[in-house]
């Protein structure tokens, strides 16, 4: 044999043995309801969730040359016109020394939330890991030098919380994305990164995608990321921010064909039940990322009543938190949350794995959840009008005992047909908590 010959030989051989051919991707897009439910399972029995809006926008802090910036801090970039060579330096100058990743953590347990959402790049395209296609990410870029991913993954594993992300799509920084070369951007930047925040960070529970509705991206394009991102963690959930399935801020999807598991209604909650998975994500106060001047906090009843509301019409409720450019969550966050978590402990068993009846309120003060087996009916009561309540549309069983969550003591009742349910509610001095108190009646919708 020719020895030119026998090196070509050769070299297809070892070509073919040592060639890098990807896998072939697996379509996750054609699942059997069965298994969509058995993978989102954990995600539907956990109800209450953090978001957290953590970027170099938390410098800045809403104000830009002296000058209070309307609207959302962490959009500030885009509403002041700031040029990119006027933003990067506030990555130069964030420095959160105070962050404290078990801090953190154990805040979002202590409200009684299951998983936390963090931004690991918003709009402004900044990123919050040790990124290897960027230097423009909190180690390479910033003093602080130090994976607050990675800090976060370890605790959360540590203490038992499912930690997720949210990545936006649309990026104001990187110049493949803004001059015109979107495949590039998409395939040599977009997609990279995310493999780094799936194969670095252990198991993540959702993605939870963003900036979706720029033109360049399409619906193709968001069933070709859903797929790209289930086939390196094939149990992952992701939003329908995916594709170019949601209508408007409400967030649900036009059609069932659209990628994404989830509806993401955004600063609001659905007016009733819906047969697609959803979860309301809000502000506590009026702004995603920090703002030094955004007081306007919602209270803690407001917070604990549109749980309740949320979780009887099917849905999660993710509640966000803007962290300081020090690293610390405000206090004004922190005593809200610490209000939602002792409520919870006395009344998580109306929140967590609950199944939804099929009327789920009753009047404007009444919301109803089901315990997993089926056997109790949680009446979440918003006020207690006087010494008793009647409810018409639950019947109990003979005997039932009926209790409030937090007391020991069993409620006299009376059912008749004319009437309805008739339950003696407990001394005032004596309820076990504020804003919205839980009847758990055993018996049947009717
Ligand atoms: O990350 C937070 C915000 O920065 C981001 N989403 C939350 C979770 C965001 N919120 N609001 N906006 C972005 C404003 C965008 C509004 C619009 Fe549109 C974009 C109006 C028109 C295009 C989205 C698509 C809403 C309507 C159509």
């Amino acid at each position: 044999m020719k020895k030119s010959l026998l090196i070509s030989i050769l070299t297809v051989l070892i070509a073919t043995t040592f060639s890098c051919k990807p896998k072939p991707q697996k379509d996750y897009l054609h699942e059997t309801q069965e298994q969509t439910a058995e993978r989102m399972q954990w995600w539907h029995d956990a109800r209450f969730g953090m978001f957290i809006h953590w970027g170099i926008y938390s410098v800045p802090a809403g104000v830009y040359k002296g000058e209070d910036i309307p609207g959302i801090g962490e959009w500030i970039m885009n509403t002041a016109k700031i040029p990119i060579e006027e933003y990067e330096p506030y990555g130069r100058e964030f420095n959160p020394v105070g962050f404290n990743a078990a801090q953190w953590v154990k805040i979002a347990k202590d409200a009684g939330m299951k998983y936390i959402v963090i931004t690991s790049k918003h709009h402004d395209g900044f990123s919050m890991w040790d990124s290897k296609v960027s230097k423009y990410d909190i180690v390479d870029f910033s003093p602080y030098s130090k994976d607050v991913l990675k800090a976060l993954s370890e605790e959360c594993r540590k203490q038992g919380i499912t930690l997720c992300f949210y990545h936006s799509i649309m990026d104001w920084h990187h110049p493949d994305a803004n001059a015109g070369n979107w495949a590039k951007y998409r395939e040599e930047y977009l997609k990279p990164q995310l493999k780094e925040l799936l194969t670095g960070y252990g198991k993540i529970g959702v993605l939870w995608f963003d900036g979706e509705w720029i033109k360049e991206w399409t619906e193709d394009q968001g069933k070709d990321l859903y797929n790209f991102v289930r086939n390196l963690q094939p149990d992952i959930i992701i939003n329908n921010r995916v594709g170019k399935g949601r209508q408007g801020m409400q967030g649900m999807n036009k059609d069932s064909t659209a990628a994404g598991d989830f509806g993401t209604p955004e600063q609001e909650i659905l007016s009733t039940t819906s047969p697609f998975p959803w979860e309301s994500c809000m502000t506590m106060n009026d702004t995603w990322g920090y703002k030094t001047k955004d007081t306007n906090w919602k209270s803690a009843e407001v917070l604990i009543r549109n749980l309740a509301d949320i979780v009887s019409k099917g849905g999660n409720f993710l509640l966000n938190v803007g962290p300081t450019s020090e690293g610390r969550i405000p206090e004004a966050s922190v005593e809200r949350l610490k209000e939602m978590g002792d409520w919870l402990k006395i009344n998580g068993d109306a929140i967590y794995a609950v199944k939804q009846l099929k009327n789920y309120k009753e009047g404007d003060s009444i919301r109803y959840t089901m315990s997993p087996d089926g056997k109790y009916i949680n009446a979440l009561l918003f006020a207690i009008p006087g010494k008793q309540i009647t409810i018409k549309q639950v019947k109990p069983a003979e005997g039932s005992v009926i209790r409030m969550s937090g007391l020991d003591t069993d409620l006299k009742w009376n059912w008749d047909e004319a009437t309805g349910l008739t339950i003696e509610m407990p001394d005032t001095a004596t309820l076990p908590c504020k804003y919205v108190w839980v009847v758990k009646i055993e018996g049947t919708e009717i």
